[in-house]
């Protein structure tokens, strides 16, 4: 008889999908905790996030990557490249779709997948589609016709409706991706679940309470840079973030009146960070000018975002 180390299996999965598909949270769903950043808005994530997930016979890597979209501008662009490299490196490809808003309106199902058709049209890897958000469709016959052009750009591809967030249909997910997952050993410890940084995750933490406070384009040129991380012999940790915003207008509405909404953030950032760094949080947030820092490469870089 075989052991199961023989019968082992690896791979990388790709996340794929438009913007607000529900990507993060099924990353997060399927590793039992936040690794990734989720808001109702759009362009929510700007890099790749992995998710390890191991199991007895099997160790998944997935890859959570930002939205496909057809904006301009560089950091846009930058954004793009990381989803694009996620589909590189990955041995199968989950593409992502919004069953409540194609429901709604049937119109955008094609044209939102039609830059991910082209991109992914020469490849040999297996593709899935997770038909996402159905615990939002009450009328699930409604499912059927976006099935059906899904299947016609994709035919080869297995369609799995699911909730990420109410975690219906992920063990249909993950046992087709499974059946057709190479043998393999793992590549990393069975209790490593992710490679992002810890300080990675704590400025995300705040962008996220910043995209969620701020109205209109103010959060998509809104980055969030940790520029101090001491621990103390008490174990308290301090941090402390630049807040870079695009236009000069814009400091004065994040920080908000009487620093009201800087200081939402800075609370509900804190309450998260305490969680997630299992230690008493002192957090110090200053909001600086970068004019235009989206179109700028060097400094998009400087914070993480491209290849
Ligand atoms: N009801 C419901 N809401 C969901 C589900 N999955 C995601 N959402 C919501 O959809 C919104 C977008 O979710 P995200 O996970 O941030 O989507 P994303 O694809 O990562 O978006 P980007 O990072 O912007 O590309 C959030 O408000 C989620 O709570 C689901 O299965 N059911
Ligand atoms: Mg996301």
């Amino acid at each position: 008889m075989e052991t199961s180390a023989e019968n082992f299996k690896f791979g990388t999965v790709v996340l794929l999908g438009p913007p607000n598909a529900g990507k993060s949270t099924l990353l997060n769903k399927l590793l039992g905790q936040k690794l990734a950043i989720v808001t109702s808005k759009p362009q929510t994530t700007r890099n790749q996030i992995t998710g390890i997930l191991t199991d007895d016979d099997s160790q998944i890597v997935f890859l959570d990557t930002p939205g496909v979209h057809r904006l301009r501008g560089r950091m846009n662009r930058f954004m793009l490249q990381s989803a694009w490299a996620g589909v590189e490196a990955a041995d199968c490809i989950v593409v992502m779709a919004d069953a409540n808003l194609y429901a709604r309106k049937p119109y955008l199902l094609e044209r939102e997948m039609e830059p991910i058709v082209k991109g992914i049209q020469n490849t040999t890897k297996p593709v899935y589609v997770a038909l996402n958000k159905i615990d939002l469709v009450k009328d699930k016959a409604a499912l059927l016709p976006l099935m059906q052009v899904l299947g016609a750009l994709w035919p080869e591809a297995g369609i799995i409706p699911i909730s990420a967030s109410k975690g219906t249909g992920l063990d249909d997910l993950l046992a087709t991706i499974k059946k057709h997952l190479a043998l393999g050993a793992p590549m990393f410890p069975e209790d490593q679940v992710s490679t992002v940084p810890l300080r990675f995750m704590a400025a995300e933490t705040i962008r996220e309470k910043l995209f969620i406070g701020l109205e209109q384009e103010l959060p998509y040129s809104t980055a969030v840079e940790i520029e101090q991380w001491e621990e103390d012999e008490s174990g308290l940790i301090r941090i402390g973030a630049l807040i870079w915003v695009a236009r000069d207008n814009h400091k004065a509405m994040v920080i908000g009146k009487g620093g009201q909404n800087l200081k939402e953030v800075g609370r509900s950032a804190r309450l998260e960070l305490k969680q997630l760094l299992d230690a008493k949080v002192h957090l110090e947030m200053w909001v600086k000018v970068r004019r235009d820092w989206t179109e700028d490469p060097g400094f998009l870089r400087t914070i993480g975002l491209g290849l």
